[in-house]
Formats: structure tokens, sequence, C-alpha cells
């Protein structure tokens, strides 16, 4: 367990948990918003079905949030981005990526998950309960199977476009001469077709142009940044999204940016250094 100062631990234990769950270990909760002092402090569980999960088998993960003092199961949230809770799944060498949206059940949050290859995962709950804060919350997961996954090392992008869904999309990231820790830095995404086009009939992404998330070499930290702006509904534009990251430190941060485009989400990723 890793927790910094100024964050408050959320204990993975429950009356309800088995031994099993000693695996799922908590990280850090990174709270955003009001004074922790003034709004209550949260323990979230997660339990899977098997207890130790196999790789292209479905696992069932359970999700629960607590309020610590009183125990109490919380049965409502908040939207945050339009969803009332975002999960996050990364392998620890960053090479996969999954974003989730699950729906509460009577304060459960369950989903059918089957991992990808077998080893060492990361997931990061964002929820918001009903009255309470917005926090975030990081487990860790091991993953048995064969073959094993070899580990690929993590390397900066030279080439700041890319080919997705098969050709069919090219997304660009345009950044500032240097990216450093001491001020924020605009990362400005951009879409375009095929042919190079630029794309001008985006759906909105979670209630915004687009979506982006920023998680560190070694994953331990998690920037979930929107683009100041939300968008209504029925928004139609593009091609371009900025956001504004603050780097916690120097070095490698790998980045997944998502459009909505003819009901359909674009992922693209890139990796930046952080000087
Ligand atoms: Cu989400």
């Amino acid at each position: 367990m890793n927790s910094h100062a100024d964050h408050i631990n959320h204990s993975a234990a429950s009356p309800s948990s088995r031994a099993e769950d000693k695996t799922h270990t908590l990280e850090h909760g990174a709270h955003i918003g009001e004074k922790a002092s003034q709004t209550p402090v949260y323990n979230v569980n997660l339990q899977t079905d098997p207890a130790k999960p196999t790789a292209n088998a479905a696992t069932q993960l359970a999700i629960t949030v607590t309020e610590q003092a009183a125990g109490d199961t919380i049965k409502e949230f908040e939207l945050v981005h339009e969803k009332p809770m975002h999960l996050i799944i990364v392998r620890d060498d960053l090479s996969y990526f999954e974003h989730l949206h699950l729906k509460p059940q009577n304060g459960v949050f369950t989903t059918s998950y089957s991992f990808p290859s077998p080893g060492a995962y990361k997931l990061w709950v964002d929820v918001k309960p009903k009255g309470g804060r917005q926090f975030l919350t990081a487990f860790r997961l091991h993953v048995e199977g064969q073959p094993l996954h070899k580990r690929i090392p993590l390397a900066v992008d030279n080439q700041f476009t890319k080919a997705v869904m098969n050709g069919q999309y090219r997304v660009s990231l345009a950044l500032p001469s240097e990216l450093g820790i001491h001020h924020g830095a605009n990362l400005k995404f951009s879409i375009a077709d095929v042919n190079g086009n630029p794309i001008t009939d985006l759906q909105p992404m979670l209630g915004a142009k687009a979506h982006a998330i920023i998680i560190s070499e070694g994953v331990r930290d998690f920037l979930h940044v929107h683009p100041q702006e939300e968008v209504s509904s029925s928004w139609r534009g593009g091609p371009d999204a900025i956001f504004h990251a603050q780097f916690p430190k120097a070095g490698l941060y790998k980045t997944w940016v998502q459009f909505q485009h003819h009901d359909k989400t674009i992922t693209a990723d890139f990796v930046v250094q952080v000087k």
C-alpha cells in the first residue's frame, strides 16, 4: 500500500471480504473538491469471482462503496461526466487500456470482464456518492494464466499522428515545445478521416468534445482530464479538443484520447515525455 500525505487511505477491508481480497490492495485515492474534514470518508471494496482471475475467462467484478464511519453501502451516486462510475483498467506496463461505465444495482456495481492476458493490472474507480465528494481509488489485481505477458517498455512517441480504427481515422496530438511539471500544458488532439480531412461532425463524448486519460509510467499517477468546456447532447463539431494537464512529476506518461463519431468511440494513444 502506498499513500501520500495528502491522501486518505481507503481500506479495502469489509466484513464481507474474503481472504483473497488481500490481492486487491488499494493504492491511494486522490480527492477532488471539498475539504476532507467536512465530508464523509468512503471505503471502496472490489471483489472478484473467481477470487483469482484467469486471463481469457469471465471474471465477475463487484464494486461497492461504503461510508467509513457508519459502514453503510452507498446506494445513490451523482453522475460524473454523465456516468455513475468510471472504471479504468490498464496493464501495469500500460500496453492495455479499457474505459468502462458500470451502473449500480442496490449499491453494487458489477460487470463480467475478461482480462486479455495474464499479469499485473491496475484498476481505477472514479465515483461521487450523492452529497459527497468525487474521488478516485486504485486497485492492483493479478491475473493468472499462460502464456506470460512480455512487458512492453514504454517509449516516447516520435510520431504524433496515428492511424486508428484500421486506418479509418487519423488522430494527432500537438504539444507545447516543452512539457514541464511547473506549469500546466495544453494538449491539443485533432481527428481527421482516412484522407486527412478534419472531422467536423463529432458527437459529444461523455458530455465533452473528447475525453482523455493520462497515466504515468509505473501506473502511479492518474490524470482524468476533461476539456474545460462541456457541450450539449446535440453538439456536433470538431476536429480539435484541447485539454489542460498538470503533470505531477517528470517522466513518461501515456495518454488515451477518446472521440465519439457516428456512434463509435475512437481511441488513440500517445506517449509523452515530461521534463
Ligand atoms: Cu469514464
